[in-house]
């Protein structure tokens, strides 16, 4: 083998389950409450992104004070947190378990690299967190995605270089940060989001961690 891949190192939102749909409705919520327009085609924007970027891109340029925007931040957040409430293992995206426990048998590492703030609390709602050796987050580095250093952070503490290990996203930002870390990247669903990666899917479902491996390895001996 050309490449001896160690490590794999998951998203969390639209990798992991789909929390996509609460980022929105909280923000929507929000965005009404201050007179803002704010659409479902408008959230897929905010994708991979931290709050403040997210915040950003909703406002499309309109200035803001900072004390306003930290006020809309925890508001917006708050109504985030109350719906994660509801969150169950039942929201684990399709194949997730059996794609983690294969990975887990293979003997690989397994690292998750999301920029939420709240992703072990999320973790630990789908009763996940037990699966992941290393979980970096939105606390965990100063510039989140597109940005390498989230992924990067996780792959030193598991102790593995970024060219031996995999990171699965979602998003642009992800795949993104992903390739200028020098990491393989593997792309799940739409194309126009994640073009960019060495091995595109549809979801983990329609994915075996041996296949992924076996493609990664192809285009390293490609070169
Ligand atoms: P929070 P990921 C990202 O999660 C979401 O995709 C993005 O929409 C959100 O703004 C970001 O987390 C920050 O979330 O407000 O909870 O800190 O895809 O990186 O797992
Ligand atoms: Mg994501």
């Amino acid at each position: 083998m050309a490449l001896d891949i160690r490590a794999l190192i998951f998203d969390l939102d639209g990798v992991i389950t789909d929390t996509a749909e609460l980022h929105y409705q909280s923000w929507k919520r929000l965005s009404e409450e201050e007179g803002i327009p704010f659409t479902r085609h408008d959230n897929e924007q905010l994708r991979g992104v931290d709050r403040r970027e997210s915040l950003r891109r909703i406002l499309k340029g309109q200035p803001i004070e900072e004390s306003i925007a930290q006020e809309w931040m925890t508001r917006k957040n708050n109504y985030y947190t109350t719906l994660l409430q509801d969150l169950t293992p039942d929201n684990r995206l399709p194949g997730v378990v059996n794609f983690l426990e294969e990975a887990r048998a293979a003997g690989l590492k397994i690292g998750l690299g999301s920029a939420s703030r709240n992703a072990n609390p999320v973790l630990d709602k789908l009763s996940l967190r037990s699966m992941f050796d290393v979980v970096g987050d939105g606390y965990s580095v100063a510039r989140t995605k597109p940005a390498p250093d989230l992924f990067v952070w996780v792959a030193g503490a598991l102790g593995v270089p970024p060219m031996q290990s995999v990171v699965f996203e979602d998003a642009e930002a992800g795949i993104a940060a992903g390739l200028e870390g020098g990491f393989w990247t593997v792309g799940l669903g739409d194309p126009a989001n994640v073009g960019r990666a060495h091995v595109l899917i549809r979801d983990l479902s329609q994915a075996a961690v041996r296949a992924i491996l076996e493609s990664v390895e192809q285009m390293s001996v490609k070169g």
